[in-house]
């Protein structure tokens, strides 16, 4: 296995070291092989908010692999879950599963051009959409981590229809629609970036993305890929109030299985094979046990308190490590968004993806490895986000936070032997 994992961002590159291999999880906690244990804020990158192996999602699981795994025939389970996504995003009229993020993103672009007849798309530097070769272009997380945001493999002909501008920058994108008028078929981007590192939208920019679509006659993706259902009830056009018209969804509807989504107006998704001509297709889409651990998933989030003490939780994180930072006067931006949140090694705010790059990945390094000997499992990239589920009580925040004090020490003092 290349690099001995089945995506990259595991292998711990980044951080030095051998990869932690999990034995079991359960709640906050992960183990591995050695029988060490860990505060874990990666939590399979988004999808397990409700924790490890949550017991109503285990038997939800259970019960459906009873009936059968996959039947290659529709099951109403499917209509249950996209009638709840439907419920819960206004932009959303219908919904095809698929069964992962790059699957959800490469098929709305397709439905983007399809509906428009346009090629061009434009993305953000420092967003990851995926590794489908249009999107593979100055992406962030792993791409960015590994330092080939542009991979080869991926032909000329198929970027020079990826436009790019930097995150936060209306200008630039008001740009490149006047240079590229009646061209572009739509504008992909994560509405809150989390794979540059957690960098929510400036004020008005999604608002701006809106009107600056609707202006040029390109379509508006929203990818909520990792912040659909993760940051609010339905995702972070919620938070907005910004109606997209496609999103993109992964990680929390799956409940920690394989199960993606796209979905939005009614118009551009009866375009989608075999109502249209548009062809997407799956064998395991649709998979009745991941589709049941995203139904159990989603229903513990309805009621909206799961939301409400994920923000108390992360809110108190946040603001105990930018104490810890000023304490030790490391320069540290804590970015937060609901229960996504990054700690950057940086002097100054970081709104996109050049400012994200000049973050300090030596402390970074530094610190993800004393918090790992502390018990304490953080993304192993400057440029991912940290995760927080229901299960990560009190005593798993300070815990972190004296692991995090600890850290910040080291990185002030880096010849202080540890204790
Ligand atoms: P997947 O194909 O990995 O299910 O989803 C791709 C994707 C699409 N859109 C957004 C906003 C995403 O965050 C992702 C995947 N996120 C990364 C973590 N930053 C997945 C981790 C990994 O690559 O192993």
């Amino acid at each position: 296995m290349p690099g001995g994992v089945s995506s990259p961002v595991r292998a711990f590159q980044a951080v030095g070291g051998q990869p932690v291999f999990v034995k079991q999880a359960q709640g906050a906690t992960v183990s591995d092989l050695d029988g060490n244990s860990y505060i874990d804020y990666i939590l399979s990158y988004g999808p397990l908010i409700l924790g490890h192996a949550p017991d109503a999602v285990v038997a939800a699981i259970s019960k459906a692999a009873r009936k059968g795994t996959s039947f290659g025939m529709p099951v109403t389970l499917e209509a249950e879950l996209a009638e709840l996504i439907v419920s819960a995003l206004p932009s959303v009229q219908r919904v095809r599963f698929v069964n992962s993020g790059t699957e959800a993103t490469m098929s709305a672009i397709r439905l983007a051009r399809a509906a428009t007849s346009r090629s061009k798309i434009i993305k953000c530097t420092g967003c990851y959409h995926g590794h489908t070769d249009a999107l593979l272009v100055q992406a962030g997380s792993g791409a960015t981590t590994l330092g080939v945001p542009s991979s080869p493999g991926v032909p000329e002909s198929i970027t020079a229809h990826t436009l790019l501008v930097p995150f936060n920058d209306l200008d630039a994108v008001a740009q490149v629609l006047e240079s590229n008028r009646n061209q572009v078929a739509a504008m992909i981007v994560e509405p809150i970036a989390g794979n540059m590192g957690t960098v929510p939208p400036a004020p008005g920019y999604l608002a701006g993305l809106r009107s600056l679509c609707d202006r040029f006659g390109a379509l508006l993706i929203f990818d909520e890929v990792m912040s659909g259902f993760r940051v609010a009830w339905g995702g972070a056009q919620n938070l907005y109030g910004i109606k997209p018209d496609l999103t993109c969804l992964g990680k929390v509807i799956g409940g920690g299985l394989p199960c993606a989504a796209y979905g939005g107006r009614d118009d551009l998704m009866k375009l989608v094979a075999p109502e249209g001509p548009m062809y997407q297709a799956g064998t395991l889409s649709g998979n009745p046990l991941a589709l049941a651990a995203g139904l159990a998933t989603l229903e513990a989030l309805q009621d909206g308190a799961a939301y409400a003490q994920l923000e108390q939780a992360s809110a108190a994180l946040a603001q105990g490590i930018q104490a810890a930072a000023a304490e030790a006067g490391v320069p540290v931006q804590v970015q937060r968004v609901g229960s996504m949140l990054t700690p950057f090694f940086a002097a100054a705010p970081v709104t996109n993806y050049a400012q994200a790059l000049h973050s300090d990945t030596q402390a970074f390094k530094l610190f993800f490895n004393v918090l790992l000997d502390r018990g304490v499992m953080i993304p192993p990239s400057q440029f991912e986000t940290w995760f927080l589920s229901t299960r990560h009580d009190q005593a798993a925040l300070d815990a972190t936070l004296a692991a995090v004090r600890e850290a910040l020490q080291r990185i002030k003092n880096p010849n202080q032997t540890s204790r």
